[in-house]
């Protein structure tokens, strides 16, 4: 029976007379029969991947996986004869919030590559029920409430496996849930998602506030519940125990049931440890290994040798250290393994930047994970030399052998087959589709570079993925973008050193110059999507000052022809596939060397957007692809930021005082017509923030990020010469398809 077959069985009655909602829950169920099928990417002989993630920010998954399992097409044109359309199909589908951002998305991507290739690669992680909060804007300003997505129809399985994780004076029995990973056109592996029974998501007060001491009962109700206070931070501990003691667990199981001998885990299971958040999986593997009758030697020489380390962020508040009284608290029994290993090192090294224990009894994560693991990367060229030169360099001294680069990538499945049909068209009928099977074939569209009637359809679909935005956000919340603007996205978690503020600078330069007479020759609409951590007061302050310039300037018919501002609501994945294939111009302006990668910087590249873009990040490494015609870059190299840093010698108020341009956009920010909308007190904060501290230096790249923002806007009148740095943007992002990432994680590290 095929697909379709099958799918009108489960139905019992009539595509017809179905209603979406049985089409959606039909479909489902026969994906989750076809994936268990098509059968587990398993070899005996192989070694088995294990990716332990906090987070994994999957999506939607109804097509994606139709695309992988290579019934898309049949499904929507089997629909679409019985009158019913697949995209509304796709609507009811509830996101999983199961991230944050880039660190999750790239978890995602991986599992796809992973499959896609047919490595044996499992994900771990938990099933958060309400995931990380939905963002709702009131009073222009970002509030949290949950984000409930479990429902009785999903692709969640129940396993019946669980097992008893033990806490100070108490222990948890956990309930093991699974989510196929469809490969493209190759097997299924499992994304693993913890959980407890006696989670109660009826404890959620006002927003997200909960009794944070109620373990049993709050353990994975939330991703990063607030951590501003001890209880939070506590929280945490237990919820990254969890998740580690049933990770490792289930990996010994499972490694059981082949026969192996113990002391040679090593040489069949690789465990990638994404960022430091699963680092306690180190201790816990050794604690269970000892307690097989393993000696402590032996335990940690193959834990060592099992163990590879991801790191993804340079921000030191990032890097995670657990005073060793709150581990103590939350599991005492980890800490004679830890306080093991911190002994081992501090007998090799007097260096206190080595010490996994530091002077103040914190166990600092990263460090166990450099000591005892046998690989440290970094996710961009640029990010694993600094790691390299600067930030771990202690640790490179001594472990060189152990570093290595693996730039990031993205999955183009779901990044170009699923999200931009229209550009895959385009890709098809001009003979470049087999990308699909090896990425760097789009390098076959450079032929086109003079073929003006190809370049003119590129520029065709663009404008109509514009307009499907247009359409889409319209009825979804009610915003009416005009779709003949210059769209100028940028669409990140929220974080000073992201630099949205310089983004807001600029829209304030705009209005400014609008009113003084200067209009441009082609509107612009600029849009913002980001969540601000909870806690994190500068960030909630920025998304206020967006949220009032947008209300300010679509009131103003003077300026509102010309310029738009819009943040969108509760960004996330499904936005992001809106969002991506109607850009024109992708903002990725972090201050160089904060932004270890970006990852929508490719998103955005492989859908025919131009960056505009520090010299940070994976940006480096797009710009030497693309050229400089085709890539606008501007701001202080990472040395001269580093350098900044280490002589403490940026100071923001200069700026301010000695440049009449920046002191008029900042005190913009508390000018009457601002404070008539906004909030006095959140608008003086933030006015403060950006002259007194500015910690990543907007005022330092403010005036050459707007010349080369308006450089690029006077380009794209040109639009010929436009789309030829769309297309030579498209044609050079095979690089980033996560399937070359993960065959070199597969080629360097795990070597499955
Ligand atoms: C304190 C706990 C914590 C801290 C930071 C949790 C989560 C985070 C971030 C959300 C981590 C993150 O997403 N990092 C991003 O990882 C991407 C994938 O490698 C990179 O492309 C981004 O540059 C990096 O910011």
């Amino acid at each position: 029976m095929n697909f379709s077959e099958r799918l009108q069985q489960r139905l019992e009655k009539s595509i017809k007379d179905a209603t979406n909602e049985e089409i959606y829950a039909a479909l489902l169920n026969t994906v989750k029969e076809a994936a268990e099928e098509r059968g587990e990417n398993t070899s005996e002989k192989e070694r088995k991947i294990y990716y332990i993630s906090a987070e994994f920010l999957i999506g939607k998954l109804l097509s994606n996986n139709l695309i992988n399992l290579g019934v898309y097409d049949e499904v929507r044109e089997l629909l679409a004869s019985n009158g019913k359309d697949i995209c509304k199909i796709e609507e009811i589908e509830p996101e999983p919030s199961l991230g944050n951002g880039g660190l999750g998305r790239l978890a995602a991507c991986f599992l796809d590559s992973m499959a896609t290739l047919g490595i044996n690669g499992d994900g771990i992680g938990l099933n958060y029920h309400l995931g990380l909060f939905k963002q709702v804007f009131e009073n222009h300003k970002q509030k949290e409430t949950p984000n409930p997505w479990i429902q009785d129809t999903s692709w969640l399985t129940d396993t019946g496996i669980g097992f008893d994780v033990p806490f100070r004076n108490f222990s948890i029995h956990s309930k093991l849930y699974d989510i196929d990973v469809t490969g493209y056109e190759n097997g299924t592996n499992k994304l693993h998602l913890f959980d407890v029974d006696t989670v109660n998501e009826s404890i959620v007060g006002d927003g997200i506030s909960f009794d944070k001491n109620d373990i049993k009962q709050n353990l994975t109700l939330f991703l990063y519940p607030d951590d501003s206070d001890k209880q939070g931070e506590l929280l945490r501990i237990y919820q990254q125990y969890f998740m580690v003691s049933n990770g490792a667990q289930y990996i010994l199981k499972e490694y059981e049931e082949k026969g192996y001998a113990l002391d040679e885990l090593d040489q069949h299971v690789v465990i990638q440890i994404n960022d430091t958040h699963p680092s306690m999986v180190i201790p816990e593997l050794i604690r269970l290994l000892t307690a097989r009758g393993i000696s402590m030697d032996k335990a940690i020489e193959i834990v060592s040798n099992t163990c590879a380390y991801t790191n993804h962020t340079i921000l030191a508040e990032a890097l995670e250290k657990w005073p060793v009284d709150y581990l103590e608290t939350v599991v005492p029994h980890l800490m004679p393994i830890i306080r093991e290993l911190a002994k081992r090192v501090s007998e090799k090294y007097e260096n206190k930047e080595l010490q996994i224990i530091d002077e103040w009894n914190r166990v600092h994560m990263a460090r166990m994970d450099m000591h005892y693991g046998f690989s440290v990367n970094g996710v961009a060229a640029l990010h694993t030399e600094i790691l390299k030169n600067v930030e771990l360099k202690p640790f490179y001294d001594i472990y060189p052998e152990k570093f290595n680069n693996k730039t990031n990538g993205i999955t183009f499945r779901r990044w170009l087959m699923h999200c931009d049909k229209k550009l895959v068209d385009w890709i098809d009928r001009y003979g470049a589709g087999e990308f699909r099977k090896d990425a760097v074939k789009l390098e076959q569209l450079l032929s086109l570079s003079d073929n003006e009637e190809a370049l003119q359809e590129l520029l065709d679909v663009k404008q109509e993925n514009k307009t499907a935005l247009k359409e889409y956000l319209e009825k979804e919340s009610g915003i009416v973008l005009n779709d003949h603007a210059i769209f100028d996205i940028q669409v990140k978690r929220l974080h000073e050193y992201k630099r949205q503020q310089m983004n807001v600078l600029y829209v304030i330069y705009k209005y400014l110059d609008i009113k003084a007479g200067n209009l441009p020759k082609t509107p612009i609409t600029v849009i913002f999507g980001a969540k601000a951590a909870p806690a994190y007061t500068i960030a909630k302050d920025i998304i206020h000052v967006i949220l009032c310039l947008q209300e300010l300037i679509q009131n103003d018919p003077e300026v509102s022809p010309y310029l738009q501002v819009v943040m969108v609501e509760n960004y996330n994945v499904t936005l992001a596939e809106k969002l991506i294939p109607a850009c024109d111009i992708s903002e990725q302006i972090s201050l160089a060397s904060k932004e270890a990668s970006g990852t929508g910087n490719m998103k955005f590249m492989l859908n025919g957007a131009v960056t505009l873009g520090t010299e940070d990040g994976a940006n480096v490494e797009i710009h030497e692809l693309v050229g400089d015609e085709n890539i606008y870059v501007f701001g202080k190299s990472s040395d001269e930021v580093i350098e900044h840093y280490a002589k403490s010698d940026y100071v923001a108020a200069d700026y301010y005082i000695n440049d009449a341009d920046i002191r008029r956009w900042i005190d913009f920010i508390i000018s009457p017509e601002m404070l008539k909308i906004g909030d006095v007190r959140t608008l003086l904060e933030i006015h403060a923030e950006l002259i007194q501290k500015d910690w990543f230096m907007t005022l330092l790249d403010v005036k050459e990020y707007i010349e080369t923002k308006e450089r690029a806007f006077a380009d794209y009148e040109d639009r010929i010469g436009w789309a030829k740095k769309m297309l030579m943007n498209i044609a050079k992002a095979g690089y980033f398809s996560s399937d070359r990432t993960i065959a070199e994680y597969n080629r360097d590290i795990w070597k499955a």
